[in-house]
């Protein structure tokens, strides 16, 4: 009897180290845990119930911003499962840059979606503010060039207001500007720009305007005199341009913060959330950062509730996981290749726009590329169709794991899950080539590819 009150209790209390352990472990933030991320900017797009973040990129590895060269998109309905939908634009695919892929903001504007971003003109190495397209939220974005009349363009966040017009914000190295765009965001009307540097207390860069309860609120990176790492402030105004009124830090310095911080607002399933980004994932090591999120509130004078960053995060109780969707047609812009191959739509219910077929010679191919921070763990699927018959081809991933695969005949799109897979930190190139040795009776057709975390624990 007293051995089994014993065993009870011994039972009782490993089931709460075990609860207080879990809940450590499915800790929130940082949201996302398998790629670096910094500068999030997170949107709600009309008549999509997903929540948007766009990221800029932190090479594994690096110590500094000098070398940061591309964008990601993510999506989520339920604040728990995300969606990496990978590179979406990249400086090899903007031919007036030449480095700086640093901060960006996104924008659904007149019926399609636009990255504002920034990056250094070549042969000048003058911070630029580029304008890209697409006509779906995730990208890849085509570059359109850069918005003429703003100098020094690093940092752009741009808001819409109620009434339809478009206002631009930027700034960096304590300074900060705004102004009003043009109908075709690819230019200021000069008469309307404004300096907002001596309204902004600290201010270093990274500008964000939201509006609430009729007010607009301009959060930004600061620091206090000659003072890294950097806090965030904001200031309110009764008009987009200004003037502002200063009002304080909401987010003073934290553990693990990373030199910079920067972020943006949003409201989703009426919630109020502020994205910015940290250094944990990596350890403390400030140039690769990770998106982090806490709910933003307000008093009752609808002043910025102080947030101390926390673990929980949006404390859905549950660890964040991503799944890398990349869509086989996307190619160059996001970083793959299409070799040989062509982009079709007569099989129906492809994802995206389209899928990959047409591998009719020997290495014929289409590559993938998947962004990770760290050396670890996917569950690898691939979505195909190959109508006439089944077909021969080499599935590999960064050209030392491979398979030798038949997939089956099937006139629909359908996922083979390939099982656990290693992906190295940094550039992953997942190849599908046609087999050069063995004819296939069918035409492979590549739609998507996914890949998603696997966490030590499921593994046991
Ligand atoms: O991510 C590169 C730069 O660091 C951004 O443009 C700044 O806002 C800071 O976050």
């Amino acid at each position: 009897m007293i051995l089994e009150k014993q065993i009870t209790i011994r039972k009782l209390i490993g089931a709460l180290a075990l609860s207080l352990l879990v809940s450590v472990v499915y800790a929130q933030n940082p949201v996302f845990t398998h790629v670096f991320t910094a500068d999030p900017s997170p949107h709600v797009w009309p008549d999509d119930d997903r929540l948007w973040v766009y990221t800029s990129h932190d090479e594994p590895g690096s110590n500094n911003h000098y070398g940061m060269t591309g964008y990601h998109a993510f999506s989520t309905t339920d604040m728990v499962n995300w969606t990496d939908h990978g590179r979406i634009l990249h400086l090899e695919n903007v031919a007036w840059a030449e480095s700086h892929a640093w901060a960006m903001d996104a924008v659904y504007y007149r019926g399609n979606y636009y990255l504002i971003y920034c990056m250094k003109e070549a042969g000048i190495g003058l911070f630029r503010t580029g304008v890209a397209r697409s006509d779906v939220p995730e990208g890849p974005f085509t570059d359109l060039g850069y918005i003429k009349g703003v100098e020094f363009g690093q940092d752009p966040a741009i808001f819409i207001d109620d009434d339809g017009t478009p206002y631009l914000f930027w700034g960096h190295d304590r300074q900060c500007y705004g102004a009003e765009l043009n109908d075709d965001l690819m230019s200021i009307k000069p008469e309307t720009y404004v300096d907002l540097t001596s309204q902004l207390t600290h201010v270093f860069e990274g500008p964000w305007v939201h509006k609430y309860n009729g007010k607009y609120y301009l959060t930004y990176p600061g620091l206090t005199p000659r003072r890294w790492p950097e806090k965030m402030f904001y200031a309110v105004a009764e008009k987009p341009l200004g003037p502002y009124e200063f009002k304080g830090c909401f987010i003073d310095d934290f553990d693990g913060q990373s030199g910079t911080n920067h972020g943006g607002t949003v409201t989703y399933k009426g919630k109020d959330i502020m994205f910015y980004h940290s250094a944990w994932l990596s350890g403390g090591l400030s140039e690769t950062r990770c998106v982090m999120a806490d709910y933003l509130k307000y008093d009752q004078n609808g002043d910025i509730i102080p947030i101390v960053p926390s673990k929980e995060g949006l404390g859905i109780a549950k660890r964040t996981k991503t799944t890398l969707h990349l869509e086989a047609e996307n190619g160059f812009a996001a970083g793959g290749e299409l070799y040989n191959v062509i982009v079709d739509t007569w099989i129906k219910d492809y994802s995206g726009k389209g899928y990959v077929t047409n591998f009719d010679n020997p290495y014929d191919h289409v590559s993938i590329l998947a962004q990770v921070a760290k050396p670890s763990k996917y569950r690898f699927k691939v979505s195909y169709a190959s109508p006439d018959g089944e077909s021969n081809h080499d599935v590999l991933i960064n050209s030392h794991q491979y398979k030798d695969f038949v997939f089956p005949q099937s006139e629909a799109f359908r996922e083979i899950d390939f099982g656990i897979v290693e992906l190295k930190a940094g550039d992953n190139l997942i190849r599908i080539f046609k087999r050069n040795w063995k004819p296939s009776q069918g035409q492979l057709a590549i739609d998507y590819v996914e890949l998603e975390q696997v966490f030590e624990e499921e593994n046991q």
